[in-house]
């Protein structure tokens, strides 16, 4: 674009331009030159980090009806459409270039091909409306781990939330130059109902240009579709990882207390809806992010940063007993964003709440009562099962004091997760850094969940826990996880966890907040301070630990049959599960490294030679203290 600082000067206010102008970097001009043209607003506000200019985007919020407010003060809730409540995999893909390709698991759309399709539907999309533009830091500011973000969107809604959940950076913008990179993300709700909800979602579409950085978001409305710096976000930046020589994950990171006082920082992934902000919310330790985690090897230590500063957390089974923190949270004064649950007299009600619901209210399918039918005749529930709130981590009383500091905090240990109600054991420790890696997380199996739109439940594998956002060969990505280290001192101690695991009748095995004897097992083990048991998966917990743990961290007895039914392993599951993920990968991820396969083989071995010795189910009690 030739005259990008006339169009510009032509459709901005002196105010707004003189703003845009101040921050002097060539592709943020273009880009939101381009925006304009292409989605052609009735305005353009330049939002500063100014107090004002915040409290302006919170009240326009409400002001369009894209939120209302609740009775407790500074909380609002806000609808999505159906069938826009959760991450859309069909809708979201790469757009690649005629001459490159990626792995075949990832959604994918010849690049100019796609560029006219998404562009086509944003043509003229902000007419009458205003966009908003957003100046953002992923990590901490001023810091090796720092990548600008700019978001063009015409959802006041979307920019209210990313002021929760995002570092704002119009300062650090304005002392940007034109070498630095800038991630840029254009949003348009498209077309909306009188109730500003999206009202074109079979158009919806989230296509990825990753030659330049930018990422096309269009009719739709849910977070996880349109907030540029979460997901959008963490595929562009997989790809800059990936050049530079560090790792962005689907993670979250807390302070967890040991003996003494002591803190020991521990990541875990585990895929959506599988608890990360359940287990990063554990009353009594600190949560410094609850999704995405930044990893770098700053002078040999194992650094790990939250790329957020808020949560987008899942509502659903949130209870005064088992989540206090956020409970808590619901029920206070402060600024929080609360999506697709039911309103009644401005109080938010959502599904295993611990409350009977109200029989009528207003959700996402407009005024609701009981026995509401869709257009198919199928019964509305009164909130959806995905829906979220938005807050602020500096809101947070359990807030972590490192969440802003640049070189982010040492990891003790990271978890792998998943809902496998078969074959894993409740926690487990690797042998070291490549077993954790391959065993847990590129062999993580587990059922889908409500958070991506399609069938719930069915079993698939999901490498890492962040298939769904990988943008580069599968295979390289395991490889730079494995090599990771090569140069760390100490490197944090793996474990995999599952919480889903289920008996015979099909109940789950744990209660929920069984997870932080789980957590504080770990802390302890990064520190050396219990025992193990080896079995051929990894090394479980022994069982006077777990007494101990349970009486100190959650009042209970811990039974022998518990301990039996809950660490039983469970050979020909597990052998079952290895046949599938060795497939998989032969299948699927070309390029897997070779240390995968050998590593997949040796458990076989273990879990063959055990099957010989103790049968198809082998008591913890049954296997040597080593
Ligand atoms: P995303 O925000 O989608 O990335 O999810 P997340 O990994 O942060 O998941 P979250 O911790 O919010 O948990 C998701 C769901 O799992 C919630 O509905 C929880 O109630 C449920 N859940 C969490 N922990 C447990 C557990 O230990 N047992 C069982 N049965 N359910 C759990
Ligand atoms: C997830 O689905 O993993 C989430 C929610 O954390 S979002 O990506 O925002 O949909
Ligand atoms: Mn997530």
């Amino acid at each position: 674009m030739s005259n990008v600082k006339e169009l510009l000067k032509k459709k901005l206010t002196a105010e707004n331009y003189d703003r845009l102008m101040a921050v002097d970097n060539a592709k943020i001009h273009e880009f939101v030159a381009d925006a304009i043209e292409l989605t052609n607003p009735e305005a353009v506000f330049v939002c500063t980090d100014s107090d004002e200019d915040i409290s302006h985007v919170r009240e326009m919020s409400v002001k369009t009806g894209e939120e209302s407010p609740l009775e407790n003060p500074g909380h609002t809730y806000h609808f999505d459409g159906i069938n826009d409540q959760a991450r859309d995999r069909n809708a979201t893909k790469y757009l690649v270039p005629k001459t490159e390709s990626l792995s075949k698991a990832l959604n994918q759309i010849e690049r100019e091909e796609g560029l006219a399709d998404v562009r086509g539907l944003m043509k003229d999309s902000m007419k009458s409306r205003t966009m908003i533009l957003r100046f953002l830091m992923l990590g901490p500011r001023d810091s090796v781990f720092s990548i600008p973000c700019i978001q063009a969107t015409d959802s006041w809604y979307v920019a209210h939330s990313e002021d929760l959940l995002y570092r704002t950076a119009y300062e650090q913008f304005c002392k940007i130059d034109n070498d630095d990179n800038v991630f840029c993300f254009l949003h348009s709700a498209g077309q909306v109902t009188e109730d500003m909800i999206s009202a074109d979602v079979e158009n919806k579409r989230v296509y990825m240009d990753y030659t330049i950085d930018t990422v096309y978001s269009v009719n739709t409305q849910y977070g996880g579709n349109t907030m540029g710096l979460k997901k959008l976000a963490l595929r562009l930046t997989i790809r800059k990882a990936d050049r530079e020589g560090w790792l962005a994950e689907h993670m979250f990171i807390s302070g967890v207390y040991g003996p003494g006082g002591r803190k020991t920082y521990m990541a875990g992934a585990f895929p959506s809806a599988c608890g990360k902000t359940s287990t990063a919310m554990l009353p009594g330790e600190t949560i410094l992010g609850d999704d995405i985690a930044y990893f770098r090897n700053i002078n040999g230590e194992f650094r790990a940063v939250n790329t957020e500063a808020g949560i987008f957390g899942i509502i659903q089974n949130v209870k005064a007993k088992s989540d206090p923190a956020i409970w808590d949270m619901l029920h206070s004064p402060g600024e929080v964003i609360i999506s697709n649950i039911l309103v009644s007299d401005k109080k938010p009600y959502w599904l295993g709440m611990g409350e009977d619901l109200p029989e009528k209210g207003a959700n996402f399918s407009g005024e609701w009562f009981k026995g509401k039918k869709d257009a198919k005749g199928k019964e509305i529930s009164p909130a959806h099962k995905n829906a979220r709130y938005a807050v602020s981590l500096k809101a947070l009383a359990n807030c972590d004091p490192d969440l802003d500091n640049p070189d982010g905090v040492v990891l003790g240990g990271l978890m792998y997760g998943g809902r496998d109600p078969k074959a894993s054991v409740p926690v487990q420790q690797s042998f070291n850094w490549v077993h954790g890696v391959v065993s847990y997380g590129a062999s993580l199996e587990t059922e889908t969940t409500f958070a991506i739109i399609g069938e719930e439940g069915v079993m698939e594998i999901n490498l890492m826990s962040i298939q769904d956002f990988l943008a580069i060969p599968l295979g390289k990505y395991i490889q730079n996880n494995i090599d990771f280290v090569n140069d760390i001192k100490k490197p944090p101690l793996v474990f995999g966890v599952n919480y889903f695991l289920r008996d015979k009748e099909g109940n789950f095995v744990n209660g929920v907040r069984d997870k932080h004897v789980w957590i504080k097992w770990m802390e302890l083990r990064v520190h050396g301070d219990v025992d193990a048991i080896t079995c051929p998966t990894g090394r479980i917990p022994c069982y006077e630990d777990l007494v101990k743990l349970f009486k100190q961290v959650l009042d209970k007895e811990y039974t022998k049959e518990d301990y039996i039914s809950q660490f039983t392993i469970r050979v020909s599951e597990n052998l079952a599960k290895i046949g599938r993920v060795s497939k998989y990968h032969k299948e699927n991820v070309p390029g897997s490294p070779q240390i995968v396969y050998d590593t997949l083989e040796d458990t076989r071995k273990r879990l063959n030679d055990l099957r010989e010795k103790h049968g198809d189910y082998v008591s913890p009690f049954d296997l040597a203290t080593g």
